[in-house]
């Protein structure tokens, strides 16, 4: 799947000679990033790779002036919230957006608190890390945090702690399986209507719900369906079906264990040989364990080819030309409010799973 046809494979090597050229230049002066659903292309250059809570904890620790993030673009901001004063974060497209992240705009999630907040409960934002700066820091202005799909568990039961209900935005498959996952009775979870700034929000369900559900979703987790394990399960039977927590519950129901990126890995990496995993996330990932358990004679199979068209937009051709103009190259910035307040968001989530 990753090979190259034989004509591309001199612009290839070409821009990972450039990637390199220009990494031996910056030194550590320069540290890259990159998230786990990057293509192998872009693995291959980079420093850390990771989840977006490892990534962030990295930040911290990071002396070079330039960070480059090759992940999406709320991912950069949570990294530029983060950065020491001085220190660059950069993104070879800053138009990798995340259309979850764009299904909660900030000004309407403030309309909708604000709305909540008015039936006089104490109401928690809590922002799954999908999600943009700006609604960030309106859950550290409004007392709230921020969550992974690592952490969520954790995260969740510390926000139900600090008031009355909880606002979890914006992925509300994460939000069920979290709650299903601490035992939370559906009674106790609404989706929200956010349309008319509020206005439509049902307050009588809102009133008796412990857990309030932004209506987002991941455009591509989305699309696991359980059919797709069933077909699995007769086309590979004792197959173990692995998927991730942003598919819809049925899905996760009728998996065998559901994670974030770091589970999937972990669980494929301690699997016994002989083992056949179905893993139902981006399939760059899947590919990867594919390989990488190839040998230790695991055999790991997409539950359905299914790419983030976002995370794709990171070429290498766009690293190598981000890289020769890194001095000059706008960074990612943040309103001093916005970075302070979401800064504060994410070091409560740091702090509270350290
Ligand atoms: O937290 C992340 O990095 C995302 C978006 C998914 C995951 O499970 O790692």
């Amino acid at each position: 799947m990753f090979q190259n046809k034989p004509e591309e494979v001199t612009t290839m090597t070409s821009f990972a000679d450039r990637i390199a050229r220009a990494k031996a230049a910056y030194g550590q002066r320069l540290a890259i990033l990159g998230h786990h659903y990057q293509t192998d292309d872009i693995i291959r250059h980079v420093d850390f790779q990771g989840d977006s809570l490892e990534l962030a904890r990295k930040i911290e620790s990071l002396g070079a002036e330039h960070v480059v993030f090759c992940g999406v673009f709320f991912m950069a901001e949570s990294a530029a919230a983060l950065a020491r004063p001085g220190q660059k974060v950069h993104i070879p497209r800053m138009d990798a957006t995340c259309p979850m992240a764009e299904m909660a705009p900030a000004s309407r999630v403030e309309q909708v608190l604000l709305a909540l907040r008015a039936q006089g409960r104490n109401v928690i934002p809590l922002a799954y890390v999908n999600s943009t700066a700006d609604v960030k820091a309106i859950c550290g202005r409004f007392g709230g945090s921020v969550c992974t799909s690592a952490n969520a568990s954790a995260m969740l039961k510390w926000a139900l702690d600090q008031g009355d209900a909880v606002l979890f935005l914006p992925d509300k498959n994460l939000g069920m399986n979290t709650a299903a996952q601490l035992g939370l009775p559906a009674s106790d979870h609404h989706v929200i209507n956010v349309q008319a700034s509020g206005g439509r929000v049902d307050m009588q369900a809102a009133a008796k719900a412990r857990l309030l559900l932004w209506p987002g979703a991941c455009a591509i987790h989305h699309k696991f369906k359980p059919r797709h394990i069933e077909q699995m399960r007769q086309a590979h039977p004792g197959v173990r079906v692995l998927v991730h927590p942003e598919c819809a519950p049925e899905v996760v129901q009728a998996s065998d264990g559901a994670g974030s990126t770091s589970y999937l890995i972990k669980q494929c990496a301690e699997a016994a040989p002989g083992a056949v995993i179905a893993v139902g996330t981006e399939l760059n990932l899947v590919f990867r364990l594919a390989q990488r358990h190839k040998a230790e004679d695991k055999t790991i199979i997409p539950l359905k080819a299914l790419t983030c068209s976002n995370m794709a937009k990171i070429s290498e051709q766009r690293l190598a030309e981000l890289l020769e103009s890194l001095d000059t190259a706008p960074p990612v910035t943040l309103p001093s409010n916005v970075t302070e307040l979401s800064r504060l968001a994410l070091e409560r989530m740091l702090r509270i799973c350290a």
